[in-house]
């Protein structure tokens, strides 16, 4: 479904270049346009398949930056990275970003909105003919948490998102367009995300391909808590990251979202060959 290699039918790795000064897990590193390209070219190196520029962070109460701004942070990265043939995609909610992104040379939009922040969004993916990944998000950062609530979170996320693919079905994307992603640490808690991890495989029965972005997020620090209860840096989460990388990737995951793209890179070809060899081929 993407331009993307994938010979090894594994699931696939996608490096995290944030060019923001406040991102959560890797704020203010790759600010710095050169930086930004560099990093890229590195993840590339690691075994990235894919690398997700952004330039908004999504950080729990994260404020707005312009459609100025945004397009100044990443359309230059996209351009150096895509002009040397990297697979690049860009995470953004706007149309206008996405549609510059695509022209630089993004071939995939990543939209944590899934269509919601900005409604022209599916009609410029459609148009672009990119795989689109649809996230399921119930509001802008600044006040996310207040609408973590579910009575059966994997079930609610599983029908939002397919009314999310309705609609962007409706506006002209094509099925073969659609990746699907719960969304962790989006209007959902720690709990949630187990419970989301875990219902990989309903979620899958959706019957398009899975992104799954747990990389250095809050909910991996809790579970790592001190005994006093302060929870581990993000900085130290990385372990916790790649086992569910690995875990996420044998449940069927198209494609994990990571900071650290070495060890996840190699977990997923762990998991590709465990499962081959379950299947006796
Ligand atoms: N998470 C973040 C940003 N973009 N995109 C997708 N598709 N899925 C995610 O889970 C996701 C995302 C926030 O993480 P970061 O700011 O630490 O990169």
């Amino acid at each position: 479904m993407t331009s993307v290699p994938n010979a090894e039918r594994r699931c696939l790795v996608m490096g995290v270049v944030n060019v923001t000064p406040d991102s959560f897990s890797d704020g203010g590193m790759w600010f710095d346009e050169a930086a930004a390209i560099r990093h890229g070219f590195q993840l590339v190196e690691e075994g990235a398949d894919i690398v997700d520029v952004g330039g908004e962070s999504t950080r729990p109460g994260a404020a707005r930056v312009s459609l100025e701004e945004e397009l100044a942070r990443v359309v230059p990265v996209i351009g150096a990275l895509a002009a040397e043939g990297v697979p690049v995609s860009v995470d953004t909610m706007r149309a206008e970003v996405a549609k510059a992104a695509v022209e630089a040379g993004a071939q995939l939009v990543n939209d944590v909105s899934g269509g919601l922040a900005d409604p022209e969004m599916p009609r410029v993916v459609a148009a672009a003919g990119v795989p689109y990944v649809v996230m399921h998000w119930r509001g802008h950062s600044h006040d996310m948490e207040t609408r973590a609530v579910y009575t059966d979170v994997v079930t609610e996320v599983r029908e939002e998102l397919s009314k999310r693919v309705d609609l962007v079905l409706a506006e002209g994307v094509s099925k073969e367009q659609i990746v699907l992603d719960p969304g962790l640490g989006f209007a959902k808690n720690a709990e949630h995300n187990w419970a989301v991890l875990a219902g990989i495989p309903q979620l899958a029965e959706l019957g398009y391909p899975l992104l799954i972005g747990a990389s250095r997020k809050r909910f991996l620090g809790r579970l790592l808590a001190a005994p006093d209860g302060t929870p581990r840096p993000f900085s130290r989460s990385d372990d916790a990251t790649l086992a569910v990388t690995a875990l996420a990737a044998h449940a069927g995951a198209w494609c994990v979202r990571v900071h650290e793209v070495g060890p996840s890179a190699d977990a997923v070809r762990v998991a590709a060959a465990w499962k081959r060899a379950g299947a006796g081929t």
